[in-house]
């Protein structure tokens, strides 16, 4: 097995840990990165000395586009990237939400993804070897009250993958998209809903949702097939969950 060098983006909490460790596991070296090092110190106490614990901010420009100088020595071929980092913010309907929660969404899920692609991608290509690894989400694809702009960063991600996939054709450099639906165990909902643990909470109340280690699974899965292979993209759900019928208001 080769073991590969993976940089997680978000690692300090919910999926992105899960999939730190995952790698881990799996025999691989995880470069752990997010805002919150303190926690990103304790996955390395638990995992040991293939888990490097990286402070970063994606939306902070200037750092994303000197990461690939700034790892340390034996760090810096990076094979796979995850870019997992991202949020949601708010509920509300558009006319009523907080721009500035939108500006945050689009710098993160967006701007933060495209520029770590952008950063990494170049010595994935000269290598002729290497995947990205992009976490979208069905709100991309399905439309629901007060996904406004999140699921639009969703869907940027989306076409950004398929178009990634088009330029990187005849190479073995590959590009795959998670969609995952209603997960739970992370702290997407609390942070959604502005630390309000009740109302996050019942958002799971009595469902099965999938878990932040099925996605890591998922992730391993499209990452250890052979090189050949090519998964751009898949929706993953649970099976208490699924897309609604058209709403139609009527008249009277
Ligand atoms: P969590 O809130 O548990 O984790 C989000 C992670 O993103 C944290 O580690 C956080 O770290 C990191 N992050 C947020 N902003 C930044 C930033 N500016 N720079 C670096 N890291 C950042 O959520 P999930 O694990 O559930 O979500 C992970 C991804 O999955 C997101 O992209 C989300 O949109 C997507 N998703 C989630 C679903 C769900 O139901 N949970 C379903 C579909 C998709 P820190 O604050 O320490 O920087
Ligand atoms: C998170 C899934 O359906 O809550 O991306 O928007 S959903």
């Amino acid at each position: 097995m080769t073991k590969l060098t993976v940089l997680v983006t978000g690692a300090s909490a919910g999926f992105g840990a899960a999939i730190a460790r995952r790698f881990v596991r799996d025999g691989h070296r995880v470069i752990a990165a997010a805002r919150r090092v303190e926690r990103l110190q304790a996955l390395a106490a638990e995992l040991g000395p293939d888990l490097l614990a990286l402070g970063l901010d994606v939306t902070d420009a200037a750092a994303v586009a000197a990461l690939p100088g700034s790892l340390p020595e034996g760090w810096r071929q990076v094979d796979v990237l995850v870019n997992n980092a991202g949020l949601a913010l708010g509920m509300g309907p558009a006319w009523q939400t907080s721009l500035a929660e939108w500006e945050t969404m689009v710098a993160t899920n967006v701007q933060g993804l495209m520029r770590l692609t952008r950063a990494l991608l170049p010595a994935m290509v000269e290598r002729n070897s290497g995947h990205v690894v992009n976490i979208g989400s069905i709100a991309a694809t399905y439309p629901y009250p007060g996904g406004n702009v999140y699921g639009a960063t969703k869907a940027f991600v989306a076409q950004f993958t398929s178009n990634l996939k088009t330029d990187l054709v005849g190479t073995y450099v590959r590009v795959t998209n998670i969609e995952p639906g209603m997960v739970g165990g992370s702290e997407f909902s609390l942070v959604r809903l502005h630390g309000d643990a009740e109302r996050a909470a019942a958002f799971y109340a009595g469902a099965d949702a999938l878990t932040p280690d099925d996605i890591a699974e998922t992730v391993a899965w499209a990452v250890g097939l052979p090189p050949r292979v090519n998964i751009t993209r898949i929706e993953v759900m649970p099976g208490c969950q699924s897309p609604g019928p058209f709403v139609i208001k009527r008249r009277g």
